[in-house]
């Protein structure tokens, strides 16, 4: 496949694993390969992983190719654009939003809002809150955080004056609605400003114990064309954005949630350029043969149609999430990437994703993308 990417980059020979022949029973794979020879580039060595074949949860196994460190234009349309396949890219960018969105002074506390973030807290964004139970028949424990947010907003000497408990109070009946409907999730939609997410997280980081922290609210698909300039130009548009095809954009999105974040199967009707700010994220990755065969057999089960292009309301709650998220996540065969703060990933059109955040309840994640063409 490929050998050797310009500037000393290395792409992954992860096509070269096997499933091993029965009699053996440790099988090695090379997962990632240094960028040592890269000048300029943080050196990313990540072992070689092995596992035992006998063992009976088989490790997950990632088929997407990986280049470490930056990539010129040729070499992406070849490894990635013109043969439309996935291709992860770690430590692609340092997008200028990440130092100035996000404050992480330690290096081990959560990573917070920068104090400049005030200034547009009023900003109003689409919001995405969902409400999961792990039995119907008990209280729901979430609804007694929302009450001690609420208590703790109306103490706070900085958000005193806010609207904001009027989003909260929307927030605790959409929560008692699953309680009504004996369902396992509710799922609601709604318009909020920045403070929601820049007070919960400020609430989550006096909650030592992640059961006592705000979750699953999401600032999903919020358009950057929607953004103040000076935030906006923290997100230039990458360099494949503008020139692996015909420069298009089609839509691009911000992604801003406390964890975990989640978004079922779908695919997307453009090539995606998705990159990682803040936090881990997984995502699994169908080709568009046996996505579609996975999410036709979930709407067979559901006795439903569906064509599933975007990421749409209905897949978020209920049965359809439930089902789509076992096929996915409870099949060990399925690819999978995860990406860190400066990685990316591109989707070609039609590859089927669903995408979870990877870490402690309740922390802040953040992703940007660009639908292009
Ligand atoms: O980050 C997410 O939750 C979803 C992203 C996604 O599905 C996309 O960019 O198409």
């Amino acid at each position: 496949m490929f050998s050797k990417l310009r500037y000393g980059s290395h792409i992954t020979s992860n096509y070269r694993f096997s499933w091993c022949t029965e009699a053996l029973t440790s099988i090695r794979f090379q997962s990632t390969f240094s960028a040592a020879s890269n000048p300029g580039q943080p050196s990313k060595n990540v072992n070689p992983r092995v596992f035992d074949a006998n063992q009976q949860n088989k490790p997950q196994i990632s088929r997407v190719e990986t280049v470490i460190g930056k990539i010129d234009i040729n070499t992406f349309r070849r490894a990635a654009w013109v043969p439309e396949t996935p291709l992860l890219l770690q430590g692609f960018h340092s997008l200028p939003a990440i130092n100035n969105w996000f404050r992480n002074d330690d290096g081990i506390s959560p990573v917070t809002f920068s104090p400049s973030m005030k200034s547009y807290e009023d900003m109003i964004l689409p919001y995405e809150f969902t409400v999961s139970r792990p039995s119907s028949k008990k209280p729901n424990p979430e609804n007694d955080v929302l009450a001690e947010y609420l208590k703790w907003l109306r103490e706070s000497s900085e958000y005193e004056d806010s609207y904001l408990p009027a989003f909260i109070k929307a927030m605790m009946q959409s929560s008692d609605r699953a309680d009504i409907h004996n369902s396992s999730s509710s799922f609601q939609q709604f318009d909020a400003p920045l403070s929601l997410i820049m007070s919960a997280c400020q609430f989550n980081s006096t909650r030592e114990n992640s059961v006592d922290r705000i979750k699953r609210i999401y600032v999903a698909q919020s358009s950057l064309s929607h953004l103040p300039e000076p935030l906006s130009l923290d997100l230039p548009t990458p360099d494949i954005v503008e020139h692996a095809g015909k420069g298009d954009i089609y839509s691009s999105s911000i992604w801003l949630g406390l964890q975990p974040t989640y978004t079922p199967l779908h695919r997307d009707p453009n090539p995606n350029l998705f990159c990682q700010l803040v936090g881990s994220k997984r995502i699994r990755l169908m080709t568009p043969d046996r996505g579609g065969d996975i999410y036709a057999g979930v709407r067979r089960e559901l006795r439903s149609h569906g064509s599933s292009r975007f990421r749409g309301a209905e897949m978020m709650g209920g049965r359809e999430r439930e089902l789509l998220h076992r096929a996915v996540w409870d099949d060990e065969t399925v690819s999978e990437v995860s990406l860190g703060p400066g990685d990316a990933l591109f989707i070609p059109t039609g590859w089927w994703h669903s995408v979870a955040s990877n870490g402690q309840d309740g922390e802040l994640n953040s992703s940007v993308n660009w639908w292009f063409r």
